[in-house]
């Protein structure tokens, strides 16, 4: 964390900061609290997707697929899949998630399911798919989930960069479940990373406090404030730190200064267009098996299927 963050502040140009982070104890209550917020549908419409349509999902999977999701989250929305596919037959489930304290939420929310296996591994994204799809039976398919639009969060080059990875270590005929959250007219998109509680500010500023908890860092967060605008380029809502006035910081003993007005770039959402998705999946080696959408919040859930070499 320290020489990310020192490289992120020390850079020519725009000062930047992972957004991967924001999530300490405090962040990750606050992104909880953000998930509840009226001006953030992205959450309530995921879970609505997947309550409405999870007998419909789960008859399009391979049969007796084992199931590994790409950063538990609390297993709130999961559950709708879970209980769908446990009605046919024991599932073998693994959270894939780097924060024990995560993990232990979802262990909880899921575990008393009945004909699910939880089973949470503690590592990276990819390192922990791998080590999943190395577990499955000579057949057995994989469905991988990857929920909650946090594709979005990857840089577009990343996000493709991402799939293809992901590709690799699956076998053709195995799935991928993608939430992805769609563009939407203006003002929603900005008010969702801009409440008026300032819930998201002070998980952006949290950002700051984390840096000074754990890095003895002397950042006065009433100097910085929340920004969130929408970058056409890219197709995604930046939030921003904005430094109130010039001052100097100390970070682990290097001095960064600050130009009244400039800014630190903490994250990045991307919102796609619907046939975007689909683009994405094939160039990476899936081909799209079905969408589904909500009515109130522009958000999809693609199933994408791995293609094989020759497909
Ligand atoms: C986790 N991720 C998908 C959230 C998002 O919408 O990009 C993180 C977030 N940032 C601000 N609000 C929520």
């Amino acid at each position: 964390m320290r020489d990310e963050v020192i490289a992120g502040l020390t850079k020519e140009g725009q000062k930047e900061l992972p957004s991967k982070y924001f999530y300490d104890a405090v962040g990750s209550h606050l992104y909880e609290a953000i998930t509840q917020l009226p001006e953030y549908g992205l959450t309530r419409a995921e879970e609505r997707i997947l309550r409405t349509h999870a007998r419909e999902i789960v008859v399009r999977l391979p049969a007796g697929a084992m199931v590994a999701e790409l950063g538990s989250g609390s297993g709130r929305k999961t559950r709708w899949l879970l209980e769908a596919l446990s009605r046919r037959r024991p599932t073998a489930y693994y959270p894939i998630e780097i924060s024990p304290r995560a993990l232990a939420m979802c262990e909880r929310e899921v575990g008393g399911m009945d004909s699910i296996n939880v089973v949470g591994v503690e590592r990276e994204y990819l390192d922990g798919l791998r080590e999943v799809a190395a577990r499955r039976r000579a057949g057995q398919h994989l469905l991988v989930l990857f929920l909650g639009s946090t594709l979005g969060n990857f840089e577009r080059p990343m996000a493709l960069r991402f799939l293809k990875d992901v590709r690799q270590i699956l076998a053709p005929g195995d799935a991928l479940l993608l939430g992805t959250d769609l563009l939407k007219p203006l003002p929603t998109m900005l008010l969702a990373y801009d409440d008026p509680l300032g819930v998201t500010a002070a998980f952006n500023l949290n950002l700051l406090a984390r840096i000074n908890r754990e890095l003895s860092a002397n950042f006065d967060i009433s100097q910085f404030e929340h920004e969130a605008r929408f970058n056409a380029e890219t197709s995604s809502i930046e939030m921003h730190l904005r430094s109130r006035c010039a001052q100097t910081v100390t970070v682990a003993g290097v001095e960064v200064s600050f130009a009244a007005g400039e800014t630190i770039w903490t994250e990045s959402s991307h919102k796609y267009a619907p046939g975007e998705i689909e683009e994405m999946a094939l160039a990476s080696g899936f081909g799209c098996e079905a969408q589904w959408t909500d009515d109130e919040w522009a958000f999809a859930d693609t199933l994408l299927i791995a293609l094989g070499e020759n497909s």
